[in-house]
């Protein structure tokens, strides 16, 4: 009977991919700016791949060239502690679990994070969808009046429908989901994406939260986490970000993260800015004492959060390549911070270049160094020799076994916030951010990883052991493979 109905449940993959794609549907719906950033970007990489036949085999090699035109990653941002909990709950059921903790307080934005995405290699190939998700900072909120006014709204915010809850509930008990479930599934849970033109507070409660922190406004102000930015990957960041202004499409004045490169690290990202969008508030002077009726009493204000964006991954550094990555990227702001009107966004790409030339650019030198990760597997004459005995490097040098890059599924912490910036228009280009805190690039990260852990209901998985593991199982694998063939 168990057995029997394992059969009947529909994959984690396949359930994460469909979210995905409606995701997608939804909200080239609601922005339809999006819509022409995916053909840009379709655009784009359909002539990367003409052009580097090379780039299309690594790509094939390492599993990764079919889930290119499908990748993407979203952002979401939470109120309060029990809404990450059953966030995580229901990312669950699509098979995409927390990965990494990223305190933004450090970059001057109230908010803590983790990235929730698929863990293993066949999942990851299959459908990467991530979702940078955010938890305020409640305890940044110095106003206590504010604060306590924000938290009596939150508190009595419920942004999951009693029917995805039980979903949920269902998917855990069975351990999994039937194909009318999972399509309800799907149904219910993107909706908790959903964009809501009407505000659950008034303006002048809107505006102050505004003033304490856009952000804080951004999430206390609605009914759900709207789902901020979809953004799909591109295998020539520069040039979408050149055919964004080349349609007059209001791009971001810097891509973030490491320079463009022979060998292309981590991640680099740009977006176009958030749209200015109309929102409808209940009446203030009503609301003070009775239950407004929004339709029929409400005023017309703006609201800007929503964007897309665009990425391009390159190979997963070590954590001795991301202290490198760190202290050039460190080195460089503080010489130059990009201005969000653009204006020195020359000088700092100039100088970003100067100062990255200390990061080595070829994939030997990448490996040999160990600051990078890489894939290894057999090369199309592996079987005609007695490898048995040869170490690694002795396979690679006699052409029996080749390396191409482990691609970086994760967030780089400094980007984000130049990416949050950008889109609240706060902040960027000056050292400090509104509350004088300073906008530096030193990230700590053990300062509310507890806090955040407990509100998830369980531990971040080690983006690093992820990445350790996938290199390390493909020279095993390697390895075996010569010395059973022989044997
Ligand atoms: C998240 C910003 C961070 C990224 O790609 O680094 C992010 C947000 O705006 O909520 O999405
Ligand atoms: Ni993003």
């Amino acid at each position: 009977m168990q057995n029997e109905n394992l059969k009947n449940w529909v994959s984690k993959d396949k359930l994460r991919k469909d979210f995905s794609a409606a995701m997608s549907a939804m909200y080239q719906n609601e922005v339809p700016l999006y819509g022409t950033l995916i053909e840009l970007v379709k655009h784009a990489n359909s002539g990367m791949l003409e052009k580097h036949p090379e780039l299309k085999e690594t790509l094939q090699q390492a599993n990764n060239l079919n889930r290119i035109s499908e990748e993407r990653h979203g952002a979401i941002r939470l109120g309060k502690a029990s809404e990450l909990f059953h966030i995580r709950r229901l990312f669950a059921v699509i098979g995409m679990e927390a990965v990494g903790y990223y305190d933004l307080s450090v970059v001057g934005i109230p908010v803590h994070s983790t990235a929730f995405r698929p863990i293993d290699n066949h999942a990851l190939s299959i459908n990467p969808f991530r979702v940078f998700t955010s938890l305020l900072r409640m305890d940044l909120i110095e106003d206590s009046e504010l604060l306590k006014e924000a938290n009596d709204i939150l508190i009595n915010r419920n942004i999951f429908s009693d029917s995805l809850l039980s979903l949920i509930d269902l998917a855990e008990q069975q351990g999994g989901l039937k194909d009318d479930q999972a399509k309800n599934f799907i149904m219910e849970a993107v909706d908790v994406f959903r964009w809501h033109d009407e505000a659950q507070v008034d303006q002048q409660t809107y505006q102050r939260l505004k003033e304490a922190h856009p952000l804080i406004a951004d999430v206390v102000s609605f009914k759900g986490p709207h789902i901020n930015h979809l953004t799909p990957a591109t295998l020539d960041i520069d040039e979408v970000q050149f055919s964004m202004s080349a349609q007059n499409i209001d791009a971001k004045a810097v891509v973030e993260g490491p320079p463009t490169r022979q060998c292309p690290i981590l991640l680099r990202q740009t977006s176009f800015k958030a749209l200015q969008e109309a929102v409808k508030f209940p009446n203030a002077i009503e609301s003070e004492n009775t239950n407004v009726n929004v339709s029929d009493d409400s005023v017309i204000g703006f609201h800007t959060a929503r964007f897309g964006e665009v990425e391009q991954r390159g190979v997963a550094l070590t954590k001795t390549g991301q202290q490198l990555y760190d202290q050039l990227l460190s080195q460089t702001r503080a010489r130059i911070i990009p201005a969000g009107d653009g204006s020195n966004a020359d000088e700092y790409v100039r100088e970003l270049e100067q100062v990255f030339i200390n990061f080595p650019d070829t994939h030997q030198a990448l490996r040999e160094a160990q600051l990078a990760y890489y894939f290894y597997s057999l090369t199309m004459d592996a079987d005609q020799i007695n490898g048995q005995g040869k170490s690694l490097e002795e396979l690679i040098e006699l052409g029996y076994v080749r390396f191409d890059p482990i691609i970086y599924e994760d967030f780089l912490p400094v980007s984000a916030a130049g990416i949050f910036q950008s889109n609240l228009s706060v902040g960027l280009g000056n050292k400090t951010d509104s509350k004088g805190r300073v906008v530096s690039c030193d990230v700590k990260t053990e300062t509310h990883q507890i806090d955040f852990e407990q509100a998830l209901g369980v531990d971040v998985v080690d983006m690093y052991k992820l990445y350790e593991k996938q290199q390390q199982q493909s020279i095993d694998e390697c390895l075996q493979f010569f010395n059973t063939l022989h044997s």
